[in-house]
């Protein structure tokens, strides 16, 4: 009997056709929401980032792998949600390299003042074997770093005077990142340097516990430190990387298809986050000026004798940096500026 194959009958064959393969393209993905710890506020560019790497994932994942940020240090701030991460409690942390080294000594490096001159240093350096050694350390610490994004280049800020040369910054209370080298090199300059979290730097500088504090444009705006800070002096004198760690626990647990999706999504986000928090960190200090904030250049001769004060902070951390971490960077830096 000759099979009459209606019309009706042969669009319905493919659509059911197209709804299994449909079903089946995804078949190697969970639905998954995954949670993301930031200490900044969804407006910084850190929101930009994450919304093109959830976009990518779940368009890569037929909608069931989502990116779930939390922001203003809801979860914790970077170490305490780094730990949270750790332990599997959480999925991903962006965190600043600095209040890691507790646990990742070799981090330091990145705290010496004035190590990169510029972004496109910094991109080769972490965009290369330099960066790739330091994320092959995570996994023993229970994380996986799934790209680098910008935390980017610091400067000065306080409430009590502009900062034009080295003396002024003698006896300002200034909060630093809970990290040694930071502490050493503000204390090296005079300051009262106090360890806080993220998190209580407004309250901080608002109460006058502490007079001033040091953070890229975009930061320093997102949080609205303009509000209690009056002086900014662009001391430039040092570059944040974000990590964007993910879970080794978690990550242990996910398909490689899945785990090849999230790298290559938090890639896509780090093209988008580094191109925004570069846009942004402009229009950023024009903000802080329109908020009234002065601003104010150090001259080259004084930031020679900034420079040169600060020499001694890598001599005194060289042996918890540990030689070959410094012989790699140092080695690259130089490879990258004789081209
Ligand atoms: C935000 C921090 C912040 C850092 C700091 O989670 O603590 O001053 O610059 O960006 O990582």
């Amino acid at each position: 009997m000759r099979m009459l194959i209606t019309r009706t009958g042969f669009a319905a064959a493919i659509a059911v056709t197209a709804v299994f393969a449909a079903g089946s393209a995804h078949a190697e993905f969970e639905e998954r929401t995954i949670r993301v710890s930031n200490g900044v506020s969804k407006e910084h560019p850190m929101g930009n980032g994450l919304a093109a790497m959830g976009a990518c994932t779940l368009e890569k994942t037929g909608d069931k792998m989502t990116i779930q940020p939390y922001w203003d240090g809801a979860l914790g701030n970077d170490l305490t949600a780094t730990q949270s991460v750790r332990t599997g409690s959480l999925e991903m942390v962006l965190t600043s390299t600095a209040p890691l080294t507790s646990i990742v000594p070799s981090f330091g490096v990145f705290d010496l003042p004035f190590l990169f001159n510029d972004e496109k240093e910094a991109d080769q350096v972490l965009d290369g074997k330099v960066g790739e050694w330091f994320s092959d350390k995570l996994p023993a610490v229970g994380a996986v770093n799934l790209a680098w994004w910008e935390n980017g280049f610091r400067h000065t800020t306080n409430s009590r005077h502009p900062i034009t040369k080295v003396e002024d910054f003698q006896g300002v209370k200034m909060r630093v990142m809970q990290n040694n080298i930071f502490i050493d090199t503000f204390k090296e300059l005079g300051t009262n340097a106090v360890p806080l979290a993220f998190s209580e730097i407004y309250s901080a500088l608002e109460t006058g516990t502490v007079d001033g504090q040091e953070n890229p444009f975009n930061n320093i705006e997102n949080m609205k430190f303009y509000e209690v800070q009056k002086y900014l002096t662009l001391t430039k004198h040092a570059y944040s990387p974000t990590l964007v760690l993910f879970s080794k626990k978690v990550w242990d647990g996910l398909s490689p298809e899945e785990q090849t999706v999230l790298k290559e999504c938090a890639l896509v986000g780090q093209k988008e986050q580094r191109k925004v928090n570069r846009e942004k960190s402009e229009v950023s200090l024009a903000n802080l000026k329109e908020q009234g904030m002065e601003v104010n250049e150090i001259t080259p001769e004084e930031m020679e004798r900034l420079r040169d004060k600060l020499k001694v902070i890598s001599e005194r951390h060289a042996a918890s940096i540990g030689p070959e971490t410094l012989d790699l960077v140092f080695g690259e830096l130089k490879r990258i500026r004789a081209d």
